[in-house]
């Protein structure tokens, strides 16, 4: 993918209409890349993303009928990830079963916030019902997405969140906390709770990777991983080639390394394949959170023992029935408002607007032939 165009490039199978070409092209791309240049994050941003939440308040009434004609754009954090090609089919999949219409839009790169934000802006001029946005970075997107939030879009995060004063809910794969803490806990118990570690992340401003990060480094305090040493950090920037680069880095710098966790599908799927064809394999315990799909082979192989996910077609779904009631007016992202996702059931607001999907799923050789994503 390195050779397709990095910046805002959209998908080939889906064109952006000329319009939006035209607009991303002229003055607001340029409007978007002077308020929030790249991976920099400017001082209005940072301004506007400590600003109380702007459309978290307001009426909702629970009762109200789903509004026809909608249409819900997902904007992931990099559309040519197997992971957001799964989240994004199931939002396609509510919207298609409530008759509203489905778009995606993004960026090829990870860490492209100013893509991000110029594909924001396009969408707020073509006044789509709502937008579905996984971000790359908490507050570059803040300007843009309150400008969307001001013109009537209804903004809903999933995966990974902005803060919360951006976006009037966030649909949040699990607990955070218990993410970071139970992937330390399984390495931690693989390791017999001794050696040096390391993480391999995804982009260094990742909301949802920073997040687990600081529970597992609040983990490791605990007294049972006083002999485990979290040596390093490294982002792979949720590119394969990158990813792998920076797990053999890893190897070389620190060659008493006993474990890795990787929590991003394309980080941990590089650095198994890494350690298969290394000679640390079985030597250095991985894990982290993959696709079953992507880990099966290293499972069976013994280059990973065990590793989390959630079911991303599931978050999906979640964000574009989030994003319908919101639209609908039946929740506008206070606490205790509940909603009903289709099939799915009730889900309930928790504070600053987060909704929950539920408990991830450990898999390992036991159970990973059962599942197919
Ligand atoms: C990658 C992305 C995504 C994250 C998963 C686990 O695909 O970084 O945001 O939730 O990994």
């Amino acid at each position: 993918m390195s050779t397709v165009l990095r910046r805002g490039a959209p998908r080939s199978r889906r064109r952006r209409p000329r319009v939006a070409v035209a607009l991303a092209a002229s003055g607001l791309l340029a409007l978007s890349l002077s308020a929030c240049g790249g991976a920099t994050k400017s001082s209005t941003d940072k301004a506007a993303s400590s600003a109380p939440a702007a459309g978290q308040s307001g009426s909702a009434n629970p009762s109200a009928a789903v509004k026809k004609g909608l249409t819900v754009a997902f904007l992931p954090k990099q559309v040519n990830n197997p992971y957001f090609n799964i989240s994004d089919a199931g939002g396609n999949t509510a919207l298609t079963a409530l008759g509203e219409s489905y778009k995606e839009v993004g960026t090829t790169s990870a860490t492209d916030t100013a893509g991000q934000v110029s594909y924001v802006n396009t969408l707020t001029q073509q006044h789509v019902s709502a937008i579905a946005v996984s971000a790359q970075d908490p507050g570059a997107l803040c300007t843009a997405l309150k400008q969307a939030m001001s013109a009537g879009i209804k903004v809903v995060t999933y995966d990974s969140d902005t803060d919360p004063g951006c976006r009037q809910a966030f649909v949040s794969q699990a607990s955070s906390e218990a993410l970071g803490r139970s992937e330390v806990d399984l390495l931690g118990k693989e390791l017999n709770y001794t050696g040096q570690i390391a993480i391999l992340s995804a982009a260094q401003t990742a909301t949802n990777q920073n997040a687990w990060i600081g529970y597992m480094q609040d983990e490791l305090k605990k007294p049972q991983f006083a002999n485990m040493k979290l040596v390093k950090i490294a982002y792979g920037n949720d590119d394969a080639q990158m990813s792998f680069q920076q797990t053999q880095g890893l190897l070389q710098q620190y060659p008493d390394l006993k474990g890795i966790i990787s929590p991003t599908t394309v980080g941990i799927k590089a650095a198994a394949q890494y350690l298969d064809g290394s000679q640390y394999k079985g030597k250095v315990l991985l894990t982290g959170l993959g696709t079953p799909n992507d880990m099966r082979s290293y499972v069976q192989d013994g280059t990973v023992k065990a590793f989390e996910l959630w079911d991303p077609g599931k978050l999906g779904q979640l964000a574009a029935y989030a994003a319908v009631a919101l639209a609908s007016g039946q929740i506008s992202g206070a606490q205790g408002q509940s909603f009903t996702a289709g099939p799915m059931g009730n889900f309930t607001l928790g504070a600053q607007g987060v909704i929950t999907l539920g408990a991830p799923t450990v898999f390992d050789a036991s159970n990973i032939g059962q599942f197919n994503f």
